[in-house]
Order: structure tokens, then sequence, then C-alpha cells
């Protein structure tokens, strides 16, 4: 065997008349402008020497070529293109067999796809997943695979960013051969070795027809496929533009179609989705890292975990931890209560199990990981307790100074309050370092977002606990400081401060929300509130008709619940603009005197947002967030901000900080210290930089 080395992260062997091209770039060799010219370098040699007669193309280290390097988009291009690396190998005269193993994905996939043959271990993956970075596939991804697989599996796939298992991959014709797992190499020279005993040609993707002629005219695939998507897809380009390259899979020659694909994948990789959406993937990568905390810092084992409450929140929490197989105990302080919270976790798993994505037997499994108590006694074998009662500083001190003397010594003490003060929570008992918030969103078992509140005196091992745990139940975590409402309320404040000013200032609930919904944000603030309730801390006795929402509690306009809100609802909870609420809104007004004006969706929707980012600035100047990229982390998982606009921070920065800037001083002028800009807000605008 005669090895060369390409360059650093591409080596060419020769065995017999087989040459294996092995590239080698960790951590999961993305196609950088050198692996690319490695790859290039090594098959131009491979085809110029004459003994070689088949290239298998494998990847060293834990996966297959996993995607484009991302680092590179928006910079200068360097090296040989994707494109032109992927015919040449499309239109090698000696076939190429791309092995794999870990991820085949999006570049990666592309060029597999270029190659004649792909063979497979059986853990592998393949998937085309540039939507979800805001792009389409690049090289041919959109051409090839409805070639393999067909139109409709290929919109779905493309559309979705899914990976597909190799078994199945190999059902729907991505893959040639599933190879066993622990012989890739040897299986894959073999197969190579078999295609040339018998002679077989090496065909190419693109000459295919059979999957995607039956589609051609038939322009109401393509229509059926955007309207049954058209919810998921609401706000995003790069959807529509891979419906768009698969339609031209179908309607064009090869060559246009492709060229037609890479003018739309430049579009979106140059527009501001992508840029977004790129930034999301590192963002959430990089929440995860804690500055002050090692790699290495110990951990608490946790093998058990007490939820006291049971209530929507309590049980939500329990089945994080039930999910990933770790057993909860449940305290209420009434049977009823406690029967209840239970009751409501077995049908909330049923439901899941109806709709076939809970085996039965799955069910029983984890409503065995269940139990419940009466009696906080129960709880002190357990290794985290996390409190999830009434949102009050008394009860929850009364609470954490009892736990203190029952749970054993090293459990870590956790609240799930939503803007208490952890510190004063913590000085309730004698292990304030053990003590930490774990702040859950509504509907706990559903959002991904966790924020793990780190108090002055939490040691470092009950963070590097808490936020393994939150990883291993398949939350997003984002570490913050102790600030009334943390990170994610604190902001929401601001907007919320802002809508309700807007409605008496001259706009209508519907108006408001219909700008942040067009914004992207899955509902506005008044139908949330509708969504939530108007009456959370509500009470007939404090009530004083000074707030739009008091006077609507007042007349038992309580939200959807009571069918009747900001909104009207119909019986099936649709909801219409209220003459009601109007009529509310118009008195409350002139009764404030304040005189009503035309207000814009623009004012409407940066009076709702730059106070945010705002916030955010003063949230980071004050260290109550690690950086700027986590509370967009945090409002996109938390709060269902558009992905595609990358966080209320990015947002800031697309938009431009100095922008955003100049008109809180605009607002400040004119409608006062609400908007007085924050001093790392002037501070960076002053320097010409980002939050970065
Ligand atoms: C594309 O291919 C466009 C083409 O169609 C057209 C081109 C013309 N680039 O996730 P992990 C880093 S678009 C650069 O923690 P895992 C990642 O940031 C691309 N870096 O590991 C992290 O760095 P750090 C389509 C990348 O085992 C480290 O690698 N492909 C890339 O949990 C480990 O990552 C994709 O969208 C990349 N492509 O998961 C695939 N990928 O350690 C994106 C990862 O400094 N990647 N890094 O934080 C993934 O989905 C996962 O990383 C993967 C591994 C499943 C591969």
């Amino acid at each position: 065997m005669t090895t060369t080395d390409i360059n650093d992260v591409a080596k060419l062997s020769r065995l017999g008349d087989i040459a294996v091209l092995a590239l080698d770039s960790p951590p999961v060799n993305a196609l950088s402008a050198r692996l690319r010219d490695g790859i290039k370098g090594g098959i131009d040699q491979a085809l110029a020497d004459k003994d070689v007669r088949a290239i298998v193309l494998i990847c060293r280290g834990k996966t297959f070529v996993a995607g484009a390097d991302i680092t590179e988009f928006g910079k200068p291009r360097t090296g040989t293109p994707l494109p032109d690396l992927v015919d040449l190998i499309e239109n090698s005269p000696k076939a190429v067999v791309a092995a794999i193993h870990g991820t085949a994905l999006g570049g990666g996939l592309e060029l597999a796809l270029a190659c004649h043959y792909r063979v497979a271990v059986p853990s592998a993956k393949v998937g085309l997943p540039e939507v979800k970075l805001g792009l389409i596939p690049g090289s041919g991804g959109t051409q090839r695979l409805p070639r393999l697989v067909g139109v409709q599996k290929a919109l779905e796939l493309i559309t979705s960013g899914a990976q597909v298992a190799a078994p199945v991959a190999e059902g729907l014709g991505i893959v040639d051969k599933v190879v066993p797992e622990a012989s890739l190499e040897d299986a894959a020279i073999a197969f190579a070795r078999d295609l040339l005993a018998a002679g077989a040609s090496h065909p190419r993707v693109r000459d295919r027809d059979d999957k995607i002629g039956p589609a051609r005219g038939k322009p109401e695939i393509f229509a059926e496929f955007r309207k049954a998507n058209a919810r998921a897809f609401r706000g995003f380009l790069a959807p529509e533009y891979c419906i768009r390259a698969i339609e031209a899979a179908v309607e064009q020659p090869f060559d246009d179609a492709v060229k037609y694909e890479r003018s739309l994948f430049l579009e979106l990789v140059a527009g501001s989705q992508s840029a977004a959406q790129r930034h999301v993937f590192f963002a959430e990568r990089q929440a995860w890292k804690v500055p002050d905390i090692a790699d290495d810092t110990p951990t608490i084992p946790v093998a058990k975990v007490g939820i006291i409450g049971a209530g929507t929140m309590g049980g939500g929490i329990a089945m994080n931890f039930a999910n990933a197989g770790i057993p909860v105990t449940i305290v209420e302080m009434k049977q009823d209560a406690l029967d209840r919270g239970l009751g409501i976790i077995r049908r909330n798993y049923e439901a899941t199990a109806a709709k076939g994505r809970l085996k039965p037997e799955d069910v029983e499994r984890r409503m065995g990981l269940l139990s419940g108590a009466l009696d906080l006694s129960a709880l002190a074998d357990c290794d985290l307790v996390i409190e999830a009662v009434f949102e009050n500083m008394d009860i929850k001190k009364d609470v954490f100074g009892k736990l203190d003397g029952i749970v054993k010594q090293g459990a870590i003490l956790a609240t799930n309050t939503s803007y208490l003060d952890v510190d004063e929570i913590a000085a309730a008992t004698a292990r304030p370092d053990h003590v930490i918030g774990l702040h859950f969103f509504s509907p706990a078992n559903v959002m991904k977002l966790l924020e793990v509140v780190r108090g002055e005196k939490t040691a470092k091992p009950v963070v590097a606990t808490a936020m393994q745990i939150a990883r291993k139940i398949g939350k997003i975590a984002v570490l913050v400081g102790v600030c009334h409402g943390f990170v994610g309320n604190r902001m929401l404040a601001q907007r919320q401060r802002e809508a309700n000013k807007l409605i008496l200032e001259g706009a209508m609930p519907w108006d408001v929300d219909r700008v942040l919904y067009d914004f992207g944000m899955p509902m506005g603030p008044f139908a949330m509130s509708d969504l939530a309730g108007l009456d959370i801390g509500w009470s007939k006795e404090t009530t004083s008709s000074s707030t739009v929402r008091e006077i609507l509690c007042e007349m038992d306009r309580r939200g959807q619940k009571t069918g009747a809100g900001f909104y009207d609802y119909d019986e099936k909870r649709r909801a219409s603009p209220s003459p009601v609420t109007e009529k509310i809104i118009l008195d409350l007004a002139a009764r404030k005197g304040i005189t009503r004006r035309a207000i814009s969706d623009d004012e409407i929707l940066e009076r709702c947002i730059y106070p945010m980012i705002n916030e955010g600035a003063k949230i980071l100047e004050e260290g109550k967030a690690i950086r700027a990229s986590d509370i967009d982390i945090a409002w996109i998982n938390g709060y269902g901000w558009p992905v595609y606009r990358g966080g209320p921070m990015f947002y800031g920065e697309i938009v431009g900080l100095d922008k955003v800037l100049a008109r809180m001083k605009e607002f400040e002028a004119r409608l006062g210290p609400d908007f007085k800009p924050a001093a790392l807000l002037e501070k960076l605008v002053a320097e010409g930089r980002g939050f970065k």
C-alpha cells in the first residue's frame, strides 16, 4: 500500500487498483477550503494514476462530512468551489464510492450523491439540513435527492432538514448498501472490487429520471405541499426556495436547474435570515459554555428528583425527568391535588401515545417512575429537589427552610421561581451554595428553554450539574444571574409595558398583536394574555379600574377561558376584535386625559422591541447574562422569537445599534424615561461595535 499526503486533511492510499481518499478534519470534517482542495487534489491524483480503477471516499474521526464549513459563509470565498468538486466526482471516469459513518449532512451528502455509489454503516445518518440554517442545499442536493427518492419525499426531507438512518436511507434509494458497523473501509473496498469484477457501469444520479418524471407538469404537487405546510413555513424564506429548486429539478434540464439552485443558495447565504439562523446554530452551542467553570468541574450524580407541587408546572417538570428515565417523587399538600396532578400527567402521556409518538409500554414505564407523597420527608434521599409552589417569597422561604432540614446534605435545592430573588430564598437555608434557580417555561414538558439561575453563593459543581441535567432532559439551558424576572421575563416586561401604553395612546390590541405576529412571533401580547388568563395576579379585593386588564377582569372577561378578554371568542375559540374592549379603551384613555392619535405599525414594532434590546443591554452590563447570544437563545426557545430574526440582540445588530439608540433617544424625549438608553448601548454605538 502506498500513501500520499495530499494536504494536512486529505490522504490518498492505493490498495491494488483501489484508491482510498481519506479525509480527516476534526471535529466534523466540515468542507473548509482546505478540505475541498484536499479532495480535489486526491481525486485528480487518483484519476491520473493509471493503476487506479475505482476510488473510495471515506472520513476519519467521528463522522463523514457534516456539511459545508458554516464559519466560511459570509466571508470571501477561497479554495475549490464545492459545485466544481461535485462535478469532478460525478463525471469521473473511474467509479467513486462514498463510505459513510456518523452523519453525511448538507454539502457532505451532496458530495456523496455525486459519487456513483454510497455504502454506509447502520448507525450512519444522512440529511440535507441546510434549511435549518436558512439555506437550501447549494451543490446539487435539491436536484439529485429527488432523482433518488421521488419528489414528495424530497420535499419533505429538504424542507424539514430531517436526518434519515442508513437502513431507511437504503430503502429510499439514497444508500446502495448498508455494511457492517466495524468494517466500513474494508466493506467499501470490497464493494468497489465487486463492481469492477462485475464490469458494472457507474451511473450518475443526474441522469436518472424515473423518480421525477411522474411529477412533471403537475404544479399542484408543489401547491399542495406549500398549503399543507403554510403554518410551519410562515415567515421563512428557505423552505419556499427549497420547493422552487425541487420544482426546477422536475421541470428544467439538469444544468439549468443546478444553476438556478445555486442562484437561490447565493441569495439566501447573503441574506439576513440565514445570517440569523447561522448565528443561532453557534449561539445554541455556545450557551452551554460557562467561562469560569472548567469542563472537568465535578458534578453531583442525580439519580432521584423531588418536585414540590403537582400543578401544571410541577407536573410538566416531573415529566421531563421521567422521560429521561430519572425517578421522581412529587409532593403535594392534599391527596386530591396529588391525584389530579398525576392524572393529568397520565393523560398527557396517553395523548402522545394516541398520536403514535409513544409506545403504550413507555407510558407505563414513565408513570412507573413517578411517585406521589403528602409529606416533604419523602424527599430526604433526593439528589435534586425542585420547588414549584405558589409564587410568594414567604411561602418559598418556608419551604426551603424545611427542605434544608429534611433533604440529605450535598443535594441541590432548586426553585422554579420566575421572578423572585434566588439569593433571598437561598438565605433561608444553611446551604446557599447548593441552592439554584431552575426556571422552566410553561408548558414545562414542551418548552425547550431552561433558565438556570446562578445565585451569589451557588457553588460551581451545582451550576455544572444543573447545566448537565438540563442537557440530559433535552432542554436548552441559558445561565443567568439573579434579577427581577431574570433574562426572559425582565425583557418581556418592557414589551408588555409599551403594548399597554400603545393601546391607550391610539392603537388597538389587535393592531399591536398583528404587528408582532407579522414580525414572526407566535402571537401578540394581548392574544397571549387572553390565552394565559387575564386574572393571573389580579384580585377582586384590590382591583381599581385603572388598567384595561383590570376593567376586563372586573367584567369577568378573563380571557379565553371565559369566552372573552381583550378579544371576543366564539365556541371554537376563534378570536375577533371586541367592541366592548374598544369602548373600555376609549373610555379609559378619556378618563386619563390621553388624546388618542394614529400610531403607525413601525412605531408599534419599535416601541415593543427596542426597549427589549435596551433592557438586554442592561442585563449584559450588569453581568446577568454571559453573552448577548445567550439572551437570543432564551427568547427563541422560551418565547417563540422567530429564529430567522436571530433573537432580540441579533435583531438589534441587523437593524443597526446606532438606529436603535437614536430611536430610543427620540422616544425618551417624547415619552419619558422608560426609554432611557442603557450605558452599554451608548458605549457600543460610540465605539462602532456590536454586542460581540
Ligand atoms: C451546507 O452544507 C451548504 C451546502 O449545501 C452548499 C455549500 C455550497 N461547519 O454540534 P456539535 C462545529 S450548510 C462548521 O457540538 P455533535 C460546532 O460548531 C451545512 N462547524 O457536535 C461545534 O464546534 P465547537 C449543513 C461546524 O456531535 C463542533 O463542530 N450541515 C459544523 O452534537 C461540534 O458540533 C449542517 O447544518 C459545520 N458544518 O453534532 C450540519 N458542524 O465545539 C451542522 C458542526 O467549537 N452540524 N460544527 O462548539 C450538526 O448538525 C452537528 O454539528 C453534527 C454533530 C450532527 C454534525
